[in-house]
């Protein structure tokens, strides 16, 4: 087995050179505006539309993905009455989805998820559906995307809101289209640990361009005038620093996502037709659409949780830091021990499941070092 000289963590930021941000730092300081809606954010924002093929009126910018959810929850009427209204969501996801929810005060219901792609599944979802459940939150973990037409069809039916959260999904496409098109609303995280960064920073991508109006006022403490304020808002807005880094990340997000397509194809070759370890597929139709991918991350799954927990720890003795993405499940942590929804394969999963190194700077003969790793410590 290759012990690595230096850790291999599961993730490192893209990081532009120093040089190149500090000479955009420039323009800051010239601006003397390093925050509340700032010309570089509001320029970063109409990159995004531009590459998200998205109208601007359908696109705000947060300080990070969770207060971006918790703002669109309170901004679609989830938060009132507190702790009456039920959200239909997935255990299977990290915990910032359920957090949002409940610091809005609404109530998370767990539906189970599909063996393949491990998201939350229409069908699961609405044998949860009572006459307080106001809301679907899917999550398309991985960048996997969710059974969109059946999630649609679900919201319609019932009349529910239908948020998802993209935290892993940027540049994800739907038949050529970004998949923040579909649903009311979707959360894309911005978060140094993501295939795409602003430091912090989170997305919501839109329907209605209606909401842009209130989500902007929520994240700026819900000011509405200079001498009124109508509800409790928060301060969630993006500085002029991050807009700054995620322009830098813009401007290579192809190279980003065609390296870690090339990681994952390394780590697929590697593990071909082995019968202990199973990369997580990424079919080009799902759902009888096309998907482009962003190969976000790379799960694979182990025959069982002890299996799984030996590679883990194996795998640090040769300086690989594999993570335990999503375990425990949600459920297992305290404020959600007593959530309502049975989810036997979302617990199956999270036993099973390591989600191995992907970023921009991981050589490909590093990838296929730590994938003979995993095969010779199985
Ligand atoms: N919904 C979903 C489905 C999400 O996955 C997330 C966040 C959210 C909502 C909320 O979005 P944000 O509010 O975060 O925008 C990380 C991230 O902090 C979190 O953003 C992410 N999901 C989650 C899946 O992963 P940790 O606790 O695993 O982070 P940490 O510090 O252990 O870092 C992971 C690895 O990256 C380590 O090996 C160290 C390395 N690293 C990390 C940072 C921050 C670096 O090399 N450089 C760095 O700057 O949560």
């Amino acid at each position: 087995m290759k012990t690595f000289d230096q850790p291999i963590l599961v993730t490192r930021p893209y990081l532009p050179s120093l040089e190149t941000y500090k000479e955009r730092l420039a323009e800051v300081w010239e601006n003397q505006w390093l925050t509340n809606n700032g010309p570089v954010l509001r320029r970063f924002s109409e990159k995004l539309a531009n590459y998200l093929e998205m109208d601007n009126g359908q696109l705000s910018l947060f300080v990070n993905g969770t207060l971006a959810l918790e703002i669109v929850f309170q901004a679609l009427g989830l938060n009132e009455p507190k702790d009456e209204v039920e959200v239909i969501t997935t255990p299977f996801t990290f915990v910032a989805t359920s957090h949002a929810l409940r610091r809005v005060g609404a109530v998370p219901v767990y539906a189970d998820v599909n063996s393949d792609t491990l998201c939350m599944t229409p069908e699961s979802a609405e044998k949860l559906i009572t006459e307080k459940t106001k809301a679907i939150v899917p999550v398309h973990v991985y960048g996997h995307p969710c059974d969109l037409d059946g999630f649609e069809a679900l919201a319609k039916k019932y009349d529910l809101r239908l948020i998802y959260d993209a935290a892993h999904a940027f540049g994800v496409k739907v038949d050529g289209q970004s998949i923040g098109t579909y649903g009311d609303a979707s959360m894309f995280s911005f978060h140094s640990t993501k295939l795409f960064h602003s430091v912090e920073g989170g997305l919501l991508t839109y329907r209605k361009p209606e909401l842009k109006k209130r989500l902007s006022q929520l994240k700026n403490f819900a000011i509405t005038s200079e001498t009124s304020c109508d509800s409790v808002g928060t301060n969630a807005k993006m500085n002029e620093l991050s807009a700054l880094m995620g322009e830098c990340s813009l401007e290579v997000i192809d190279d980003l996502i065609a390296h870690r397509k090339a990681v994952w194809e390394t780590y697929a070759e590697a593990f071909e037709g082995s019968k202990k370890v199973k990369l997580l597929a990424r079919p080009e139709k799902m759902y009888g659409h096309d998907i482009t991918h962003n190969y976000a991350y790379c799960p694979v799954l182990f025959n069982d949780f002890e299996t799984r927990e030996r590679v883990y720890a194996e795998l640090q003795k040769t300086n690989v830091f594999a993570r335990r993405y999503f375990y425990p499940l949600l459920s297992d942590f305290e404020p959600y021990t007593t959530v309502r929804g049975k989810t036997p394969i979302a617990r199956q999963a999270s036993e099973r499941v390591l989600t191995l190194p992907t970023y921009h700077g991981l050589a490909l003969d590093d990838v296929r070092a730590i994938a003979q790793n995993v095969l010779e410590i199985l």
